[in-house]
């Protein structure tokens, strides 16, 4: 590990239209206020922030059952942008949401940067709502419909989205940690067969299996480009409280930790979302405890390793 060849680009999108809670969209300060960037220089990273993506609203945009159309086709084109230019200088592409929204704009951007890209979901949800199969409307339920090929017949046309073609197929993506999963998303993943492990499949054979079997599925021939977007929900409720959908039951935080350092391993990690992390609900303990817990999936996404690091380029230790 060269942990200080690693080029980072941090993106923050404040956007919480995705669903109907406030506060998911002060995520990126409370990282930064925490000392996020900090802490990635600190490990070694040569880290640019990109700062926060702006957007602005585009009126009218009206389409049955998905709320707040406007916000997420302006936003999410901004995402899409930005994370091609991060991944364009060559950095691992590092998003803090806001909500699940923003993996819409930011595997858009993965995509059309890289090409072909495999995809690990980790989360208590599938988002895999149409507008409608959609129980409540809300496009952080709906992202993973939006970008698998094989379920574009099923979208009405979504004005504002022209720039946003689904691009990736299914076999290219799996998910880690399911645990609440409306009717018809059980439906679209038996009927397609995607890759899905289920806390149960946990249980059943442990983290390191499970995400290897995941990656194995996704990328046969471990020559693709690989995101991770992570739900900070996939964790349990217990390990990360301050989350507008939060489910008990959930991974602890060593196995999201772990899901990490195997992704990293790879040597292929080209881009990592942190979304649904908000600091404005539960209390001040509960938003601290969520805070480094994302924090800790984020450094192992980097490269650190909880086996430690000896300094580089050295043998010995001092007389
Ligand atoms: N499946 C529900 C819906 O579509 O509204 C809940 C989705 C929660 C999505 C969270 C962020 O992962
Ligand atoms: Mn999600
Ligand atoms: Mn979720």
């Amino acid at each position: 590990l060269r942990r200080s060849h690693n080029k980072v680009g941090v993106l923050g999108v404040p956007f919480d239209k995705g669903q109907l809670k406030g506060g998911v969209g002060s995520g990126p300060e409370a990282f930064r206020k925490l000392g996020l960037i900090e802490e990635l220089r600190g490990l070694g990273c040569d880290v640019k922030d990109f700062g926060d993506v702006r957007y602005e609203q585009i009126e009218g945009l009206t389409v049955k059952n998905m709320t707040a159309l406007g916000h997420v086709a302006a936003c999410q084109k901004e995402v899409s942008d930005s994370v091609v230019r991060i991944l364009n200088e060559g950095r691992m592409c590092l998003t803090i949401g806001g909500d699940h929204t923003c993996g819409i704009g930011t595997i858009d951007g993965h995509v059309k940067a890289k090409g072909n890209i495999a995809l690990l979901w980790v989360d208590a949800h599938a988002d895999l709502n149409t507008n409608a199969t959609s129980p409540t409307g809300n496009v952080h339920g709906m992202p993973v419909a939006l970008l698998a090929k094989e379920l574009s017949d099923y979208w009405p046309y979504l004005p504002g989205m022209d720039w946003q073609q689904p691009r990736l197929s299914i076999r290219n993506i799996a998910y880690i940690g399911l645990r609440d999963i409306d009717s018809y998303e059980r439906l679209v993943i038996d009927k397609f067969a995607i890759t899905a492990f289920g806390m149960e499949d946990i249980e059943r054979y442990g983290i390191i299996e499970v995400t290897n079997m995941a990656l194995r599925r996704i990328d046969p021939n471990d020559s693709l480009p690989l995101h991770v977007s992570f739900d900070i929900d996939s964790l349990d409720a217990l390990e990360a409280p301050c989350t507008g959908t939060p489910v008990r039951g959930g991974l602890t935080l060593r196995e999201g930790i772990q899901i990490m350092e195997e992704s990293y391993r790879t040597q292929r990690l080209s881009a990592v979302d942190l979304v649904e992390v908000n600091p404005r609900l539960g209390s001040p303990a509960d938003v601290r405890i969520t805070l480094e817990a994302a924090k800790h999936i984020i450094r192992a996404a980097v490269g650190y390793s909880r086996r430690g690091h000896s300094p580089e380029n050295v043998s010995d230790l001092p007389q």
